[in-house]
């Protein structure tokens, strides 16, 4: 699968994973973090990285003028014992790399000098760009050669952008010997591929998140000691994280789904929702952990009949088509419903597999989720749906169609 050329979808992520926010930092905490600097040429994904470790309760960390300019900024959060150092300013030009370096050793070297914050380097992530691993040994080499003065520091290679599944393994094995065959030393303790944010691939296929909660457990295990988070909080933590993760799958899901219906004629039943339903629950299901077998087959085939082929699904299709004063021509009408289901069915999962992660129910609940799911399309969902389709009108495309559904969907997990 090749997916260096497919465009860039940005379409339906934004909404679920917000941008870093500005607020500044609490300061409470200064002393107690480790500094884990990012580094690797720009466009390659570190915002997108640092968005998807800290969250949206990432905060630019309060060092004055020195946390924020032009070349370099600090984030961190209230829960990870570390804070990242984006090296913004990093570009393939050796000026400007010189200019970025010299930008964390001054911010180092200052803060040192207030006595208020740890500004030791404690870890290095090398951001590498998985979409081209032609670049690997020259990307290794140049962010050698740039963190040379940190010889023994920790490095952990993130590669970025790893959409493709089946070339992960592949281009961990070209980064590590990308590595073994360059002359800078480099303390080298893992490779980990990674999808910051859900890529879609096609219409009922996407790069699910991947490797965000692995990244944080390494960069936790290198800490020294007297940093080191409990693993309760860091799994607490985590939990989520995949929380938001999953809704940037749910959010493309919805899309795909919007997709697949808006089609002129009349909606006949969900089943044409099968391909796209499915794609989301085994994208939810990774980013859980939750392993598709014998054992849970049963439990996923009971998620995509209430979506699909349900008496439930066949109601609410029939109750939304029935409402009265909805002035939409069907390709509109469809679309909402389609999304609708889409995104119930996909915010509904992720309960489902948070109440798996965390024990309290299993994969052999089948009759549970089966109630969940078609609770899920119940009047309440109808009411949802219909916020929806009030605001969606004939002359809108399908993702701004999608981006009303999931808004509503939104605001009504957010009353919860
Ligand atoms: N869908 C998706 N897009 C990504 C991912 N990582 C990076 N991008 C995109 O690549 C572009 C550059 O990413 P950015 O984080 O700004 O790179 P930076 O310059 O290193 O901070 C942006 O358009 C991102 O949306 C990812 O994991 N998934
Ligand atoms: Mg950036």
């Amino acid at each position: 699968m090749d997916v260096t050329s497919t465009a860039q979808v940005t379409t339906g992520t934004t909404v679920m994973a917000p941008a870093l926010s500005m607020k500044p930092a609490l300061t409470a905490n200064l002393t107690s973090k480790a500094n884990v600097l990012v580094i690797g040429n720009s466009g390659v994904g570190k915002s997108t990285l640092i968005n998807a470790v800290l969250g949206e309760e990432a905060a630019l960390a309060g060092f004055g003028t020195q946390g924020t300019t032009r070349e370099l900024r600090v984030y961190e959060n209230a829960t990870l014992p570390f804070r990242l150092i984006d090296t913004a300013g990093f570009e393939p030009s050796f000026f400007k790399r010189h200019a970025a370096i010299r930008a964390v050793k001054n911010w180092s070297r200052n803060n040192a000098k207030t006595d208020t914050v740890d500004t030791r380097i404690n870890a290095i992530w090398f951001c590498i760009d998985g979409t081209s691993s032609k670049l690997f040994p020259n990307t290794i080499h140049s962010l050698s050669q740039a963190t040379s003065m940190w010889p023994s520091v920790p490095v952990i290679a993130v590669i970025t952008k790893s959409y493709s599944a089946p070339d992960r393994q592949h281009n961990v094995e070209l980064v590590a010997n990308a590595f073994s065959s360059q002359s800078h030393r480099t303390n080298l303790r893992k490779i980990i591929p990674v999808v910051a944010e859900t890529y879609m691939l096609n219409e009922d296929a996407y790069a699910a998140p991947e490797g965000i909660t692995e990244l944080i457990d390494a960069t936790n295990d290198l800490l020294p000691e007297g940093y080191k988070a409990a693993e309760k909080d860091i799994e607490r933590f985590t939990l989520n994280r995949k929380r938001v993760l999953a809704q940037s799958v749910v959010a493309v899901a919805t899309t795909s789904g919007a997709v697949v219906g808006a089609v002129p004629i009349p909606f006949p039943d969900a089943a044409i929702l099968g391909p796209v339903e499915i794609a989301q629950i085994n994208a939810l299901a990774r980013i859980y952990g939750i392993a598709k077998n014998e054992a849970s087959r049963k439990f996923f085939d009971s998620i995509v009949q209430v979506g699909t082929v349900s008496l439930a699904a066949q109601g609410a299709i029939n109750a939304l088509k029935a409402l009265p004063g909805v002035n939409l021509g069907a390709a509109a009408l469809n679309a909402v419903i389609a999304g609708s289901i889409v995104a119930a069915l996909g915010e509904g999962t992720i309960f489902a597999f948070e109440q798996v992660a965390l024990g309290s129910k299993t994969v052999a609940d089948t009759e549970w989720v089966r109630g969940l799911m078609q609770s899920r399309l119940s009047a309440d969902f109808v009411a949802t749906a219909k916020a929806a389709l009030a605001k969606s009108g004939d002359g809108m495309s399908v993702r701004t169609i999608a981006q009303i559904v999931l808004g509503a969907f939104i605001s009504k997990r957010g009353k919860k």
